[in-house]
């Protein structure tokens, strides 16, 4: 059941030239940055980002994908892990400045397995973390440091991203399960 429109598409449009903006800032520019999209709608989200870093910087951003599937029994409970797909990145993260990005930051599990799998591949110099929505419940000591918005939620409400890439438009819901 739909509770509310968290965002619009050109309120996402916005957040996310926001974003690329704080990225270059506290990057002090692009040249060592690599982005890495955290499955399903991670990946669309790590493109426009790179695309708008590549507009204010003038020249390519690595981006890459980390495939991370969650399996459980029931949807977002504790104790759930997320399995990692075998995968390259598709660049090489070693000395990188490596921002992981994913739609909903919830219980932190998955970015738990997404450091564990980036640190597989190679040792990059930093890695921070960028969500489009911080849904609060966190199981473990993880944060973002680059947010779109911060939606405190009950463990009964699922945020629905909704990106242009997959599902063919861009908004993102309050839902009622
Ligand atoms: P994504 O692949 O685009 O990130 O976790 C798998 C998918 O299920 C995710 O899509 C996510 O959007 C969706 N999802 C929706 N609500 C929940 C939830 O409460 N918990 C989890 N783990 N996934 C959810
Ligand atoms: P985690 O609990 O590990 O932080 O989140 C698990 C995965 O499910 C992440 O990829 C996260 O994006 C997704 N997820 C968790 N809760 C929600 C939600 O309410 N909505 C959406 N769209 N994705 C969610
Ligand atoms: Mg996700």
């Amino acid at each position: 059941r739909e509770k509310g429109r968290l965002m619009s598409a050109s309120e996402i449009d916005r957040t996310l030239v926001r974003l690329a903006h704080q990225i270059v800032e506290k990057q002090e520019g692009s040249s060592n940055l690599g982005l890495v999209g955290i499955k399903r709608r991670g990946i669309p989200l790590a493109e426009r980002i790179a695309k708008i870093i590549e507009g204010i910087e003038k020249q390519p951003v690595q981006t890459g994908v980390l495939d991370i599937s969650f399996y459980r029994d029931d949807l977002s409970t504790a104790g759930n892990k997320p399995i990692v797909e075998k995968g390259e990145i598709g660049f090489d993260i070693e000395g990188r400045d490596i921002v992981l990005l994913d739609d909903v930051l919830y219980t932190g599990r998955t970015i738990r397995a997404a450091l564990d799998a980036l640190f597989d591949h190679g040792r990059p110099r930093s890695v921070r973390l960028l969500v489009l929505i911080d849904r609060g419940h966190r199981e473990l000591p993880i944060e973002a440091q680059f947010i779109g918005r911060v939606v405190p939620t009950s463990s009964k409400e699922i945020i629905e991203v909704k990106l242009r890439e997959v599902d063919g438009n861009d908004q993102v819901l309050l839902v009622e399960r």
